[in-house]
């Protein structure tokens, strides 16, 4: 029998059964998943054998810091191995701060490393103080620009480009501008990008599935691109570890009355406190309250 077995490649794209997949010294293959109880996503690190017949997935390796997110009750795993998770917004209607905060939570809970980008920005960020300025408090890292006219790019690209992040990806509502950045990036990524309804103000679903395009002088990187959500369910996250990812919370949960105060109706709460007072930003707090209340639902089942 001839062939090689056991090699290593990281996952680009999955469809049903199918796995493209780069292997240094190999380059970039199609391979199939040989069997059902594997379950792999753009971004994992497998094991395959190249054999007469093709190629074969046969295992993957641990993940770390996978994004995760609840879609109608189930969990799906969106990506592996991300070193980098650029949330990415647009201005005006594209902006929807409930979608960036669980984007945020869902970063944090993992430990991935995550940056705003707020793009677009030649349609005008004057009215965007008053959320951006919330963001910058809480110490989120943002970068604004405009990747249709190439405005403050290279700050992009530098975080990309870090020594530090092998695995980045791009996510946000649709049509904030993820394949137009990404197509940025990697010229001969011919990524498909779509117009954004003039009715709803959001973006078609240009992109469908999660797709890794190699990125860097030898292409030791990869930059996904995943489809854009109009909603990111959270339901599988503890309120704990909610609570966690509000910077925010964090920083007066020692002046609540009780150590595992949830800031809900509990006496002497510093956040609710802080929430009256103005110091902590109304749409923050609801940020919070939706998602406990989306877990609280899910747990009725
Ligand atoms: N004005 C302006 N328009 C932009 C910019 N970047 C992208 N666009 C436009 O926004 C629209 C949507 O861009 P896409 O790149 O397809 O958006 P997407 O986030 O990939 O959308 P989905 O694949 O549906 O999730 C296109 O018409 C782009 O030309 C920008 O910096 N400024
Ligand atoms: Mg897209
Ligand atoms: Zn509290």
């Amino acid at each position: 029998m001839t062939g090689q077995r056991d090699l290593r490649g990281r996952v680009l794209e999955v469809s049903r059964r199918y796995v493209t997949l780069f292997s240094e010294g190999v380059g970039t293959l199609t391979g199939t998943v040989s069997s059902k109880a594997l379950e792999v996503v753009t971004g994992d690190i497998v094991t395959f054998d190249m054999r007469d017949e093709g190629v074969f997935v046969t295992g993957a390796l641990p993940a770390t810091r996978s994004l995760y997110r609840s879609y109608r009750g189930v969990l799906k795993r969106m990506g592996a191995n991300i070193d980098l998770l650029c949330v990415i917004t647009g201005v005006g209607q594209v902006l929807n701060p409930t979608v960036i905060d669980r984007m945020l939570v869902a970063a944090r809970v993992q430990q991935i490393p995550s940056l705003l980008v707020i793009n677009k920005s030649d349609l005008g960020v004057e009215d965007l103080g008053a959320i951006t300025d919330v963001y910058q408090e809480i110490g989120v890292e943002m970068i604004f620009c405009s990747a249709k006219f190439n405005k403050n790019f290279e700050e992009v690209e530098r975080r990309i480009a870090a020594p530090s992040v092998r695995v980045s990806a791009l996510c946000g509502v649709s049509g904030v501008g993820k394949s137009t950045i990404l197509n940025r990036l990697v010229p001969g990524a011919k990524a498909k990008t779509g117009e954004v309804s003039e009715r709803t103000g959001q973006g078609k679903q240009t992109t469908t599935q999660p797709r890794g395009f190699l990125y860097g002088p030898s292409n030791e990187k990869v930059i996904i691109d995943f489809p854009g959500v109009q909603f990111f369910g959270l339901s599988h996250v503890t309120p704990e570890e909610v609570a966690s990812a509000f910077p925010e919370f964090v920083a007066l949960a020692a002046g609540c009355r009780f150590a595992n105060c949830r800031h809900l109706q509990e006496p002497d709460c510093a956040v609710r406190e802080a929430l009256e007072a103005d110091r902590v930003a109304p749409w923050r707090y609801d940020s919070y309250l939706q998602i406990l209340k989306e877990i609280e639902e899910a747990r009725k089942y």
